[in-house]
């Protein structure tokens, strides 16, 4: 017989926490025009028309909206390429992103 000691082990428990996720949110302004918003939505964000209406109409009476949730990296990646388009155009289109929950 084996004189090797086994002693019982504390259970293994993977550490496979989820990353938490960042919400995009659009911020309205009194300068950008509204099917501009629809169109960027559109585009960087892989909306249909529909979508992008309601996310844009949202913000505009609300004065924000959550557009998507991704993790951090894409979620700031995105929301800047957003807010640069309104940038060259000469907008004050603004996409900020934050933690959930
Ligand atoms: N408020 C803008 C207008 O009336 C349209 C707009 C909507 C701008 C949403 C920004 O996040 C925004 N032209």
């Amino acid at each position: 017989m084996s004189d090797i000691a086994t002693r019982p082990r504390a259970k293994v428990r993977p550490k496979t926490k989820r990353p938490r996720l960042h919400k995009v949110i659009l911020v309205n302004d009194d300068f950008t025009p509204r099917e501009f918003v629809v169109t960027v939505l559109k585009m960087v964000f892989s909306m249909s028309e529909d979508q992008a209406y309601k996310v844009m109409i949202t913000a505009h009476s609300r004065g924000v909206c959550v557009v998507a949730v991704y993790t951090k990296d894409i979620a700031e990646t995105k929301a800047k390429q957003a807010t640069d388009e309104g940038r060259s155009a000469g907008y004050p289109l603004l996409f900020t992103t934050e933690p959930e929950q």
